[in-house]
């Protein structure tokens, strides 16, 4: 069975690797669309930290990873799913529901997200405790 799923996966964490072990779960070959960083410029309006090829690198070199693409277009779901000859479509329940249309060619997945972490709570951290380290240095002056 041939599993795909889609993500930007910027400064991979926890969350993303624990999607990626159940998505396998689900299947014995596993395809992860990559977005684009022109996609997330477009979805986010901003460019992510690490370059698509750097995401690329990165998601291909998880141990359940078996294939990456580019995935250029939230549009193109249909084709990328037809042309991968996927059996199951997985998202974390963040998309529950927008991706049911693709009922019809494949098996539609929600996993639950997991808790508490996300790009944008980890870039939070690093402002903060980089502000706190500027407090903590013009303290000692
Ligand atoms: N995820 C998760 N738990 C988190 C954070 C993310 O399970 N704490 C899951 C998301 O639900 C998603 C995958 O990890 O299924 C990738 O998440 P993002 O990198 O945030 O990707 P996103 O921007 O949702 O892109 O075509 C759809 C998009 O490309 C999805």
């Amino acid at each position: 069975m041939k599993v795909i799923t889609f993500g930007t996966f910027d400064m991979p964490h926890i969350g993303h690797v624990k999607i990626l072990n159940r998505a396998k779960e689900l299947g014995d070959h596993l395809i992860v669309g990559v977005s684009s960083d022109d996609l997330n410029l477009f979805k986010k309006g901003r460019k992510p930290i690490y370059s698509q090829d750097e995401r690329m690198f990165l998601i291909n070199s998880f141990k359940g990873v078996d294939q990456v693409f580019l995935e250029e277009s939230l549009e193109l779901k249909r084709e990328y799913i037809l042309n991968y000859k996927a059996d199951i479509l997985v998202m974390g329940d963040d998309w529950k529901g927008k991706f049911d249309e693709f009922s019809d060619i494949c098996q539609v997945v929600y996993l639950p997200r997991t808790p508490s972490i996300s790009t944008t709570s980890v870039i939070e951290v690093v402002k903060t405790n980089h502000f706190d380290q500027e407090e903590l240095t013009s303290q000692k002056n």
